[in-house]
């Protein structure tokens, strides 16, 4: 085992936990907020009564953070964190109610914005700096319904809107800045397999409209836009006033070759181009990838010259949000990864490491390490690591209040922290932030509550907050290795 013990993170090194707006606030009508897409999937669909949520619940409560910010507040400081990334829900900042004004924008809700503002300079005030991420999937429902929300290209115009009135309401206290959280997700996973929200697909069992042929690229190219002209106004704007970073979030497992055969090297090739590529092409190089046009021909659709200037190099950092690593081979059908098959099982019969309690995740520091090595010299930008985390079976057999004892959890941050430092150290790669996923057990998507990612536990019944293991394994792990100011 590598002995790590000595490496010290970058000076101005941002350690914290991760959280989104809709996940841990509940308060769904509270200072004027209007139901997003996620409001109206999780509750029952009034034709049918199909839920869309493993134990039928929304996210009304969640983790009660809207009232009880105070004490999530609280939690940071006593694990050490230096930063905090958290989402505003775009609903609550702009006023959805009255529908738009006489310029056809709806307006800013100054109720929303003042409650945000607060929250913001308790933060300050404890030390932790705030780092923002503007979309973390909850798109207003009005916007959906009144043009098909990201399907078409007004939403560029409404996402600017939002995005500046954000800029204005806290450029002077916020000084990073993530547009939008893993486009990958909000494309594939709400336009291609119907489930997330707002559930369409070709699928006609699972959703009465769709096109998961067409619908995730369009999709997929408004974020990019929308992302693309927020970060020209804040750069224009907002950065020479108050200084400050801006850039994306995306999401990636490593993808690596099942064996050595050249098709199969293709292929994990092909995953990389479809779940990354799809983005960061675009935005670090200024072209989709070569494989996704030739899969998909006229079905992707092109930028203008004069997009391709505003998109190409938008981002200042690669913000990464990483939970595993896949064996991959060639085949399938499934255009959304690339036509591949993954999974965790290698020619020798052995597992890749250590099941979560969801399928999708096993626990194998050294793939992340190769990811980073991937990404730094695929598009030699500092990276942000803005969510890696775990959900660990123990959190859902242990007893109330023992439920302390999260083993495999520590386990995985203990590998995956030590995995980063020999990326710093050893390889090179540029490392500029690690926020855990996630601060507090929240409500899971489409998991509900059943999957918890916390390094806290929560008592739905009584919101009652009980820190695991875990957090106090990396409050250690970070006191250990940060640089001294
Ligand atoms: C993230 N993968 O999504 C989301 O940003 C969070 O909101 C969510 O709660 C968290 O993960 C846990 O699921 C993921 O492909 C995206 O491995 C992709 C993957 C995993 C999680």
């Amino acid at each position: 085992m590598a002995d790590t013990s000595s490496y010290k993170l970058p000076p101005g090194f941002l350690f914290g936990f991760a959280t989104a707006a809709y996940q841990i606030e509940g308060s769904p009508t509270a200072v004027g907020r209007t139901p997003s897409i996620w409001d109206t999937f999780t509750h029952p669909d009034p034709k049918s009564g199909i839920k869309h949520t493993k134990d039928g619940l929304s996210g009304d409560i969640a983790t009660d953070s809207f009232n009880r910010y105070k004490e999530d507040i609280a939690l940071l400081k006593s694990y050490g964190a230096n930063a905090y990334r958290f989402s505003l829900s775009w609903s609550r900042i702009i006023d959805f109610s009255k529908g738009p004004d006489a310029n056809g924008r709806d307006p800013p809700n100054e109720a929303g914005i003042k409650y945000y503002r607060t929250f913001i300079e308790e933060l300050v005030k404890a030390g932790i700096t705030p780092a923002i991420t503007l979309y973390h999937w909850d798109l207003p429902q009005a916007l959906h319904d009144r043009y098909g929300g990201w399907l078409d290209k007004r939403i560029i115009d409404d996402y600017l809107h939002y995005a500046k009135t954000a800029f204005n309401a806290y450029g002077d206290l916020v000084k990073h800045w993530i547009t939008m959280n893993e486009p990958w997700c909000v494309t594939a996973i709400g336009y291609g397999y119907a489930r997330f929200a707002p559930g369409r697909s070709s699928d006609r069992e699972k959703s009465p409209e769709g096109n998961s042929s067409i619908e995730p690229w369009r999709v997929g190219h408004n974020i990019i836009l929308s992302h693309a002209y927020a970060v020209q106004y804040f750069r224009q704007k907002v950065k020479p006033a108050h200084g400050g970073t801006i850039g994306i979030t995306l999401d990636s497992l490593y993808f690596q070759p099942y064996d050595d055969k050249p098709e199969n090297v293709a292929a994990a090739q092909r995953a990389f181009d479809t779940r990354l590529g799809w983005w960061a092409d675009p935005i670090f190089k200024g072209h989709y990838p070569a494989s996704l046009k030739a899969t998909l021909g006229e079905r992707l659709p092109n930028f203008t010259k004069e997009e391709i200037g505003i998109v190409k190099g938008s981002s200042d950092f690669f913000g990464l949000n990483t939970y595993t690593t896949n064996l991959v081979q060639d085949g399938g059908t499934d255009e959304l990864s690339g036509k591949v098959k993954s999974g965790f099982i290698g020619p020798d019969g052995k597992q890749l490491g250590t099941q979560a309690s969801v399928d999708w995740l096993q626990s194998y520091a050294p793939g992340f390490r190769k990811l980073l090595n991937y990404l730094s010299k695929t598009y030699s930008m500092p990276i942000y690591i803005t969510e890696n985390g775990f959900a660990a079976k123990s959190d859902l057999t242990n007893p109330i209040p023992e439920v302390t004892h999260d083993p495999d959890r520590v386990e995985y941050y203990r590998t995956y922290t030590e995995a980063m430092l020999q990326a710093i150290h050893e390889d090179g790669v540029e490392v500029k932030s690690y926020f855990a996923w996630s601060l507090l057990d929240n409500f899971e998507w489409a998991d509900g509550y059943t999957t918890r990612f916390g390094v806290t536990y929560v008592d739905y019944k009584t919101q009652k907050r009980y820190p695991k293991d875990s957090a106090w394994f990396l409050k250690k792990w970070f006191e250990d290795h940060q640089t001294e100011a």
